[in-house]
Formats: C-alpha cells, sequence, structure tokens
C-alpha cells in the first residue's frame, strides 16, 4: 500500500542486499481456467513438487525464451519459485532486523508467497513493490526459504494499459477454448518478472521514506528534507549534505516525530542537463543517519540518497530549468530488446545510455510505463532529463474511464510519484498517451488525474500526451504543457511528405493560440525498414524517414523561439508489437534497428541535435 515509503535499496552501514537474479523454476498454467495453481496448491506444495518446470531467467519477460509459440502468446497465470538462503546475521535472534523481499517490476498482476504463505500482492507492471517478511524467515532459521510468484499478464479495461479477452465460441471456424487478448496499445504484451529481485535487511527501526524538494536563491542552494521514521519508539535524526568530493557541506538535525528540516549549501552546484554545461548531472548525496530508541534499546539506521539542486518551470512560452529555457532534444523509447523482451539488462541500458550521449540527445519520455530505477539513477547521474510517463496507454474506449479505471489511475500516479519524486532528472510527469480526449467523460477523468498527480508533487508540471485536434480535444486544459503526437504523410496522406510543412504549423499554431501553453512534438516519425533504399524516397525507405524529418525540423525551427520546446522521434529504436498487417515484425519506427545498430536517420539526428546543443 501507499502508507510507507519505497525506498531503492542501497547498501549501506547498516544495510545489506542480495539479489536473486539467475533461473527460477517456471510453469505457466495452461489448464483452460488457468487456475490449477490455485486448486492444486502449486504454492503451498511448491512448483517442483506438483509438475514439470522449465528454468526461466530472472530478470526477463518469458514469451522470447523459448521457442514454443504458446509460451510467447500465453495468457495467464504463470508461476515462478526458487529457493533463497536468508543470511542467518539478518534473521538471528538479537539481530533486530527486518527482512525485505523486493521486486522491481512484475507484469501484470502477481501474488507472493514466502514458504506457502501469501506475503504480498500488487496490480500493474512497470512499479515496485516489497513485503516485509521477517516472522516468516525467522523460523526456522537456517533453512533456505522458498519464493513463490504467480504473475498474470491478462489486461481488462479497468486495467493499466486496458485490454480485454475476447472467446471465439463458433467451433466451426475456431479450436475449442480459443480465445484472444485485444490490447489497445502499440507494443507487446511482455510478462514475467521484469526487473531485479532483492532480499535486504535493515533495522526494524530504519528509514522508511525521504522526500527532498530543492531551490536557489542567488548564491543560496536550498535542500528541504522530509523523513520518515517506522519501528523507533523515540528517535532522532542527523542529516548531512556531502559534495560529489565528499566534502560536507551542511548539516542538520531534527526530531523524528516531525521529520522536516531544511539544508543551505552556499554556492550551489546545480543540477543541469546534459550539454547546457560542462558538468552536467550534479549530485550530492543526501546521508540520513536515523538514531532510535526500541524499548529501551539503540538502534542506527543510514540511508544515502543521491540529490539534485535544481529548479522547473513553465511560463506560456518556455520551458524553465534553473530558470534557464530547456529544449528538448530527444525521443519516444521502449524497454524492449532481442530475447529478453522488457526484461532489464545492464548491456542495453549501457549501450542506450552510451547512444543517447553519441546522439547529443538531452532527454526522452518513459513511454509508455514508468522505467527501470537502475536507468532513472543513470540519467540523474548524466543529467538526461526524463519525462515521467505513467502505464496509461490506450484509454480509448468509454469503458476504460470508469471508477475502477480512475481508482487505479490514481493509485498508479502515487506510486510512480512516490518511486521517482526525489529525482532531478525527472521534470514532467506525463498521465497518460493518446487517450481519447474528445470525449466528455475525458475532461473529469482527467482534471481529476492530473490535479491529484500535482496535489502529489506540486513542483513538477504535469501532461498527458495527446493525439486529438485542437478542435476535439476536451482536457488539454488541465495540463502545464501541450505534448503531441502527430504522423503527417504516414497515417494520413501516405506517401504525400508536401503536407507535413503546411499541416505542422497549422496545428502547433493552433494548440498554442488556443491554450497559452508551451508545445512540445511528443511523436513523430516513419517506419522504415533497414536497407530498403529509394530516391525520390517512398515509404519504409531509409530515404522516406530522413524526409519526413527534415520537414519536420523546418517547422521545428521555426517555433523554436516562439513557444516550441522540444521534439521527441518516435522511436529510439525499433521494438516487438503484437502481430498486425501495419507492423513488419514489430514497429520499425526506430532510429536505430532493435540490436540498437544505426538507420540513416540516426546519422541525420545526430548532426542536428548536436548543432541545436551548440546554439540552444
Ligand atoms: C502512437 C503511439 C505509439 C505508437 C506510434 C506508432 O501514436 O503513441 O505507441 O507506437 O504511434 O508508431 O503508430
Amino acid at each position: 500500500g501507499l502508507g510507507s515509503g519505497v525506498l531503492y535499496p542501497r547498501e549501506s552501514r547498516s544495510r545489506e542486499l542480495k539479489e536473486l537474479g539467475g533461473f527460477w523454476a517456471f510453469r505457466a498454467d495452461d489448464s483452460p481456467g488457468r487456475d490449477e495453481g490455485f486448486t492444486r496448491g502449486w504454492a503451498e506444495k511448491g512448483l517442483v513438487e506438483t509438475g514439470p518446470v522449465l528454468e526461466m531467467p530472472v530478470p526477463s519477460s518469458y514469451n522470447d525464451v523459448t521457442q514454443e509459440a504458446a509460451l510467447r502468446d500465453f495468457v495467464g497465470w504463470a508461476w515462478y519459485e526458487r529457493h533463497a538462503w536468508v543470511p542467518s546475521s539478518w534473521v538471528a535472534e538479537n539481530a533486530n532486523r527486518r527482512v525485505v523481499l523486493r521486486f522491481g517490476s512484475v507484469h501484470y498482476n502477481a501474488i507472493v508467497w514466502v514458504n506457502g504463505k501469501e506475503v504480498t500482492r500488487h496490480e500493474g507492471g512497470h512499479l515496485p513493490f516489497e513485503a516485509d517478511i521477517t516472522a516468516i524467515v525467522r523460523t526456522p532459521a537456517s533453512t533456505p526459504c522458498r519464493i513463490t510468484v504467480a504473475v498474470n499478464n491478462t489486461l481488462t479495461p479497468s486495467t493499466l494499459p486496458p485490454g480485454s479477452i475476447e472467446y471465439m465460441r463458433d467451433t466451426l471456424r475456431y479450436p475449442r477454448g480459443y480465445f484472444v487478448q485485444n490490447i489497445q496499445f502499440d507494443f507487446f504484451n511482455y510478462a514475467g518478472i521484469h526487473r531485479p529481485v532483492l532480499l535486504y535487511s535493515t533495522p526494524d527501526a530504519f528509514i522508511d521514506d525521504v522526500t527532498v524538494l530543492t531551490d536557489f536563491h542567488d548564491d543560496l542552494g536550498v535542500v528541504n528534507y522530509n523523513v520518515s521514521v517506522v519501528g523507533a519508539d523515540e528517535c532522532q535524526l542527523m542529516v548531512s549534505l556531502s559534495d560529489r568530493e565528499g566534502h560536507e557541506v551542511a548539516k542538520g538535525e531534527a526530531n523524528c516525530s516531525d521529520g522536516v528540516g531544511t539544508l543551505k549549501v552556499a554556492r550551489p552546484k546545480l543540477w543541469w542537463p546534459l550539454t547546457m554545461r560542462p558538468e552536467a548531472g550534479y549530485l550530492y548525496t543526501l546521508q540520513v543517519h536515523a538514531k532510535s530508541l526500541v524499548r529501551g534499546e539503540q538502534r542506527e539506521d543510514w540511508y544515502n540518497l543521491p540529490v539534485g539542486i535544481r529548479t522547473v518551470r513553465v511560463t506560456a512560452t518556455q520551458f524553465l530549468i534553473n530558470g534557464e529555457p530547456f529544449y528538448f532534444r530527444g525521443f519516444g523509447k521502449h524497454e524492449d530488446s532481442d530475447i529478453r523482451g522488457r526484461g532489464f539488462d545492464w548491456a542495453i541500458l549501457a549501450k542506450d545510455l552510451n547512444l543517447i550521449r553519441w546522439l547529443g540527445a538531452n532527454s526522452f519520455r518513459t513511454s509508455h510505463y514508468p522505467y527501470a530505477e537502475e536507468l532513472m539513477d543513470a540519467c540523474d547521474r548524466l543529467g538526461i532529463v526524463i519525462i515521467d510517463e505513467c502505464p496509461g496507454v490506450g484509454i480509448t474506449q468509454p469503458a476504460n474511464f470508469g471508477n475502477a479505471s480512475l481508482e487505479h489511475h490514481l493509485a498508479v500516479m502515487g506510486e510512480l510519484v512516490r518511486r521517482d519524486k526525489n529525482r532531478p532528472s525527472v521534470v514532467m510527469w506525463s498521465v497518460a498517451n493518446e487517450p481519447a480526449s474528445q470525449l466528455s467523460i475525458a475532461e473529469p477523468y482527467f482534471k481529476t488525474v492530473i490535479e491529484h498527480t500535482r496535489h502529489l508533487d506540486p513542483t513538477r508540471p504535469v501532461t498527458y500526451v495527446i493525439n486529438q485536434s485542437f478542435q476535439t480535444d476536451k482536457a488539454a486544459q488541465y495540463t502545464d504543457v501541450v505534448c503531441l503526437n502527430a504522423y503527417y504523410s504516414w497515417y494520413h496522406d501516405a506517401g504525400h511528405l508536401e503536407v507535413i510543412v503546411p499541416q505542422l504549423r497549422y496545428t502547433l499554431d493552433g494548440w498554442h493560440a488556443k491554450h497559452g501553453k508551451p508545445v512540445l512534438q511528443t511523436e513523430y516519425g516513419a517506419d522504415t525498414i533497414p536497407g530498403l533504399h529509394s530516391d525520390p524516397p517512398l515509404m519504409f525507405t531509409e530515404e522516406y524517414q530522413v524526409a519526413v524529418m527534415k520537414s519536420y525540423f523546418k517547422v521545428f525551427d521555426e517555433k523554436r523561439d516562439a513557444y516550441f520546446i522540444g521534439e521527441m522521434i518516435w522511436n529510439f529504436a525499433d521494438f516487438a508489437t503484437q502481430q498486425g498487417i501495419t507492423r513488419v515484425v514489430g514497429n520499425k519506427k526506430g532510429i536505430f534497428t532493435r540490436q540498437r545498430q544505426p538507420k540513416s536517420a540516426a546519422f541525420l539526428l545526430r548532426e542536428r541535435y548536436w548543432k541545436l546543443a551548440n546554439v540552444t
């Protein structure tokens, strides 16, 4: 629940962690009702004891790892299990520690058992959740505990993203039991344990959450902190801020009962986006030290939080970071790669970061769901600016605007803000991508979601990404920035490059005139099969993608000094989608292939982004 923090687990003097990556036992429940795991007690009896298992890597999507089409397209409960030793120093009688089992993300619904006892459930992929399992692993100590996870990727009209199951009962045309999962978004619905699983341990009186808000005036940096400690009868907080070299630049104390205070830093080194200053992504470290009493005994806990001092503000025409106009040079991305699907991978992460820097880009949008914390950490460090999007993609049917949808949407924004609130890289929240914002119901719906998000975090602008026209959209009035997706000469006027300039000009001007807000192009592009060539350009060739880009650039440059605050091409790399007649083994709008090799477009974008880096 949201009653607690979800701090990224970091080692410290008082905190230890243990990664549970590697092979887990795995079985997809292909019984007709997909319910055998529950009726036959797989969690209670053990997965290995109740049937055949595969070895499944964690983290990874399970879909592309085997040769089985049925597993690639599986819908329903899939089960994972492994054993793990809990270090005895964590559970010894006088250890006075707690043991937490944490999942970086599991898609979509998850139920977790330890030694056959349910310890937590979580709805929704892409966000972390955890369970305090101290009581269960303490007895009997010195045996490995058994961790079982059931994962269900079924989407409904009120999940985020939404979907629906359609049963085909006409047995003349379909085999018995045939059904399809209809999804309302353009990427493959990968499933499994997608991000690292950890066991970690803290003292039983522990730092549960830290929130920082930063500001600066003239030559004084301000770091407001709010710390909550759980499990202590009494406690004192010592906080100190040190610079990159480890020198303390400010310190303070607070009583845990309120846990708030302000640190002041003379001549602060501000957090700047990549290429805006020679030194980008400057991070201080906030060391939080809690000294507690539990039943008269002392406890100490330490947690170190990276802190970037920066401000974000939006005017009618500009996006300001540290008071200076910021122009987004970026793209939409996906967490997507061969074999692992949406599974976290350090090598893919490193490659993507290197390509971002190679391009001279400074930003991206986490289309269309929150990305791994390991990536977010790197962006904080490197000065890469992020529009942080929740999984609100495909909200296109009236059935997706009901109370259950809204409640879940609000809860997801709560979880997202709780996870990413301290990140300097995150400069804006996106609550949705291309919703049916022309519907009347969209107006109160997005008013509520956006106001809720602003209430959770008054310091960052809030937006959603629009594919409606300025005449039909009903909810942009509630956003801080107008974010637009458009595919001129692609989905409309296919092949007619000459429509791009007039249509884009008309649209950008129309949006700005109507709302008096800065406008950002969050998507534009063209599918491109690498190696296809034609001059004059034809759709799907590398030349066509380049020609589309050049036409957009013309208008972007016209509007840049007026109200136009940035460009994000769709997409960084090719990515997997569900099968369909418009997708040739996936969406091919990447400027890189799925294997991260450049198409012609990548070189053009690189030239442009570096040129813009030097003028903006
Ligand atoms: C969009 C969507 C994105 C798609 C893209 C496309 O507008 O936001 O998810 O992949 O168009 O290529 O059609």
